[in-house]
């Protein structure tokens, strides 16, 4: 095609010889067009980033699903999705699994408002409410925490996150005004341990992220602060430091990292995605106009982004390499 333009030139500016107007127009009509195709380019790139249901070749967006609030994915391509059903009421939350090949099952029912999931040796831990549970991949369950293991009340609890050696963290966003708030650790041994409480200065901690061994990145879905939370990993009534890192992540909900480091933050009030080059960066927003955004995660290949969006009841897949 490019071998063609200026023989095309040549012809249309024969063509034309008696207007000049038209000679200057035949001249740059291969430039134009290309910079026309570049600007589509353009517009199309932009509207994947900010348009919601930016489903990408390769990945589909999963409809039907009750509240998602968070989502994770096995090696294998499982996805597996906590649905809430109604905010509130026991017994309608569920875990479903999503195959590669389109089909879906559930692998767990009966649960109240399941929120934070994680995967750690082929075994699903999830946080529902006042309860940590964990689940093998056929479904079976194993009831890890109940109420009176916490040191404080549980009410709320959110995310999930584990270790290399499997410890588990919970967070507990606690009532509207931050009451019982906390941030617990299940240690492998099987003991709870309160890591930090409401006094911590966190109002609502929500997403959490390792970031280190004895070190978490916590989501404040109060005030849209992050926060960094060093912690003794040794003892059972641990010392522990909060660092503010970066704010203005509204209702913040979900942390996750990609291959390359870079932090995903969403805004579960706002329903906004920010990405950020490291935690104390300044944030870049990659994607909007969904109706909620909750816990969001990467898919196998590390190519999207996967966002639940708990009031439209889907799962939306977003191109970030
Ligand atoms: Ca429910
Ligand atoms: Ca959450």
């Amino acid at each position: 095609m490019l071998e063609a333009q200026p023989q095309n030139q040549l012809t249309a500016a024969t063509l034309s010889a008696e207007n000049p107007a038209s000679i200057i127009q035949s001249k740059y009509q291969p430039v134009l067009l290309i910079a026309f195709i570049l600007s589509l380019l353009a517009l199309s790139l932009s509207a994947n980033v900010v348009r919601a249901d930016s489903a990408m070749p390769g990945a589909k967006v999963l409809t039907d699903l009750q509240m998602p609030e968070s989502v994770m994915v096995h090696a294998d391509g499982r996805v597996f999705i906590s649905e809430i059903g109604g905010f509130g009421k026991n017994g309608d939350g569920r875990i479903s699994v999503h195959y590669p090949d389109g089909s879906r099952k559930i692998l767990a029912e009966g649960l109240n408002d399941p929120k934070g999931i994680d995967l750690f040796n082929n075994h699903l831990y999830v946080a529902d409410i006042d309860h940590l549970l964990r689940f093998d991949l056929d479904g079976k369950k194993t009831i890890l925490a109940k109420p009176a293991d916490f040191q404080d009340k549980p009410i709320f609890l959110n995310d999930v996150e584990i270790d290399g050696l499997g410890n588990v963290y919970v967070s507990d966003s606690g009532d509207e005004n931050g009451k019982h708030a906390a941030v617990y650790k299940r240690s492998v041994s099987g003991e709870m341990i309160q890591i930090i409480n409401a006094s911590a200065g966190i109002k609502r901690p929500n997403g959490l992220l390792m970031d280190g061994p004895n070190r978490l990145l916590v989501a404040d879905f109060a005030t849209g602060d992050l926060f960094a939370l060093a912690f003794d990993g040794t003892s059972s009534t641990p010392q522990s430091e909060v660092t503010l890192l970066n704010r203005g992540f509204g209702g913040a909900d979900g942390l996750v990292r990609d291959a390359q480091g870079f932090l995903y933050i969403s805004d579960w009030s706002h329903a906004k995605v920010w990405q950020l080059s490291e935690p104390k960066a300044t944030p870049q927003l990659i994607s909007s106009g969904h109706q909620s955004v909750a816990d969001i995660s990467l898919s196998a290949d590390g190519a999207f982004l996967l966002i639940p969006d708990m009031k439209a009841g889907k799962l939306i897949p977003l191109a970030i390499r």
